[in-house]
């Protein structure tokens, strides 16, 4: 196995092959489990007329939350609830990892939820706040690090280890999450994601129009400091995959560095992920899962070294994807989030 030179050894160690067997089981696993996905979309049948054929297609919303950010999700998700025109009423899944756990806590949410948006809505549509669901992510720090931070010794280390199992969660695992085993396409939204004005497009009606396996607002870069060890971990991919360097090599988009650089100085692009939309199964390739696990075998990657799931999300596009055919810049959303800066580009409707 590759890894960066700059790797400790004990990356190589009995229970990081261990934790690589749990992940192949629970990938496995997979395949035989059946989420209640079914019934929860017939919840929604009032919406389903005959004028309006399911479509051929399941859609999740999905954000990741914390209750100390409930303000600010309330927010984002009001701004869903006004901005984005879906042609079916789709679920809005909240991943948490315990602290929404209790009734009351998701009931005074969902109260709050409603008083934010306007309370109980006109009744021939769903209320928004039936749509969402609290699901339950169990973090745990993989074996073959040091689960301290003083001997980790972690890049960021005031936001370890929550912020680091973020980019792990979104860079490889959430994939594979069982709630989203029947899942077409999920949006990911961030709690400080936010829709500023409507949108004259359904974008899951576009990526399947289209065809797309990945729809983005825009592209920037992760400070070098938090991408330490990557250029070369990707460089060792590519050489022992022939079909990933020449998927690389074919790419009008991709530039390895060039010259006389020290790589862990040189930025490594990323999508501003804050926002995207992803056809699971196209991730889920079984090249594909070959790449994440040998990133969940080198746990430093994201545990020590904060390696972000926005470049993650670039590397993984532009090593498996066709990045002209399956990839598309969704236009014509007005969108913030702190520290991205999007060009704009006009809002062309589906069928004008
Ligand atoms: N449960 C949980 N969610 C987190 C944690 N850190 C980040 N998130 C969520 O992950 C998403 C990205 O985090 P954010 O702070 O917005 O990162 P940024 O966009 O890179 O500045 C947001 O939806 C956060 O709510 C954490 O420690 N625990
Ligand atoms: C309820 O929705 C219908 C159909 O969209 C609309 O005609 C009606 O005015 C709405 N009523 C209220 C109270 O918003
Ligand atoms: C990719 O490009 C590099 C540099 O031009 C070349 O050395 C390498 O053989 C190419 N690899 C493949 C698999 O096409
Ligand atoms: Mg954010």
């Amino acid at each position: 196995m590759a890894i960066p030179s700059s790797a400790p050894r004990y990356a190589l160690t009995r229970a990081v092959v261990v934790s690589f067997f749990l992940l192949f089981i629970s990938f496995t696993l997979l395949s035989s489990y059946h989420p209640p996905f079914k019934a929860t979309l017939s919840k929604f049948s009032p919406f389903i007329t005959s004028q309006t054929p399911h479509p051929p297609y399941t859609v999740a919303i999905i954000y990741l939350v914390r209750l100390s950010h409930a303000d600010e999700l309330l927010g984002s998700l009001a701004s869903v609830n006004v901005y984005l025109p879906l042609r079916d009423p789709w679920p809005i899944i909240l991943f948490h990892t315990g602290d929404f756990d209790d009734t009351p806590v998701q009931d005074d949410f969902l109260a709050s939820l409603r008083e934010k948006i306007g309370g109980q809505s006109n009744r021939s549509q769903r209320d928004f706040s039936d749509r969402v669901e609290f699901v339950k992510l169990d973090w745990v720090l993989p074996e073959g690090i040091p689960h301290t931070k003083e001997e980790l010794d972690p890049v960021s280390p005031s936001s370890w280890p929550g912020y680091h199992h973020m980019c792990a969660f979104y860079s490889t695992k959430i994939f594979f999450n069982p709630r989203l085993q029947d899942v077409t396409y999920y949006l990911r939204m961030d709690t400080d994601s936010l829709f500023l004005e409507p949108l004259c497009y359904d974008p899951f009606e576009v990526m399947h129009a289209r065809q797309r396996s990945y729809g983005y607002l825009g592209i920037g870069n992760d400070a070098p400091v938090v991408t330490k060890g990557l250029w070369r971990f990707i460089r060792d991919y590519a050489d022992s995959h022939p079909e990933v360097e020449s998927q690389l090599n074919a790419s009008k988009t991709w530039k390895w560095p060039t010259g006389d650089v020290d790589l862990d100085d040189v930025p490594v692009s990323g999508y501003y992920n804050n926002f995207e939309i992803v056809k699971l199964e196209e991730f889920r390739k079984p090249e594909v899962k070959e790449w994440f696990y040998h990133l969940v075998q080198y746990p430093e990657g994201f545990y020590k070294w904060r390696w972000g799931d926005a470049p993650l999300r670039w590397v993984t596009t532009q090593m498996f994807f066709d990045m002209d055919r399956e990839t598309e810049r969704l236009c014509g959303i007005r969108y913030y989030h702190p520290y991205n800066y999007l060009e704009q580009c006009e809002c062309v409707p589906l069928h004008p």
